[in-house]
């Protein structure tokens, strides 16, 4: 599967907590037919399934990706990225360590990482992961745990820091952010509830991809 900067553009994430009354096997297939350029299974919460519900679940995902010809990648499970042989992982600040992960995951396996400050960015790319997650942008309802914002500008000050990495923002991005967050100097942005609670998961996806376009 390939895997690159352009991948980031549209980069939609789901887990089963983030739905509402949709199948979220349905909602993804939605968005796959949208046009979404990258997916992270991200499962996580109270609601969250374990075990092999989990991995049957990510494993069907997968396969969806697939068809689509869409990278797919797991948050924070190393083991369940290892046993589906997941195109990447991604983690945050107080998960498994990059070096960690380089040492058990195939080599080919991409990996992303969740920065909130520029220190955070400036380390990540010294590690040389494959992207970095950079945010929350704006509050968000989706993440109880969440950080401040560091809006627009925040992405500004780490695109200068680091330079040329591939940058996804996320947090409470909808469609009229597309813009300004991609003027701000990331290479796409990520998002959960603007498509999973979205009415017609494929339309809001399809706008998101219309938008990205050209940027
Ligand atoms: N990390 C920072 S904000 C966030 C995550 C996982 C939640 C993003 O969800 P939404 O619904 O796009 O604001
Ligand atoms: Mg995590």
């Amino acid at each position: 599967m390939v895997f690159n900067r352009e991948s980031l553009a549209v980069y939609f994430i789901l887990g089963s907590q983030n739905v509402k009354d949709k199948d979220p096997l349905f909602i993804l297939e939605e968005a796959l037919k949208g046009g979404i350029s990258c997916f992270q299974f991200r499962e996580k919460g109270f609601s969250a399934k374990s075990g092999s519900e989990k991995y049957d679940l990510a494993r069907q995902m997968q396969k969806l990706c697939h068809q689509y010809r869409v990278p797919f990648f797991v948050n924070d499970d190393l083991e369940l990225a290892i046993n589906l042989n997941a195109d990447g992982i991604h983690v945050g600040q107080d998960d498994i360590p990059v070096n960690q992960i380089r040492e058990i995951a195939p080599e080919t396996m991409k990996i992303g990482l969740s920065t909130t400050s520029v220190e955070e960015a400036i380390e990540a790319a010294r590690l040389g992961v494959d992207y970095i997650g950079v945010g929350p942008i704006f509050p968000t309802m989706t993440k109880s745990d969440a950080k401040a914002p560091i809006s627009l500008s925040g992405i500004q000050k780490i695109r200068n820091a680091v330079s040329d990495i591939p940058i996804v923002a996320i947090g409470g991005i909808e469609l009229t952010d597309v813009v300004s967050v991609r003027k701000a100097g990331a290479d796409g942005v990520a998002v959960i509830s603007a498509i999973s609670l979205a009415d017609e998961p494929q339309l809001a996806a399809q706008a998101f991809v219309n938008l990205s376009a050209n940027q």
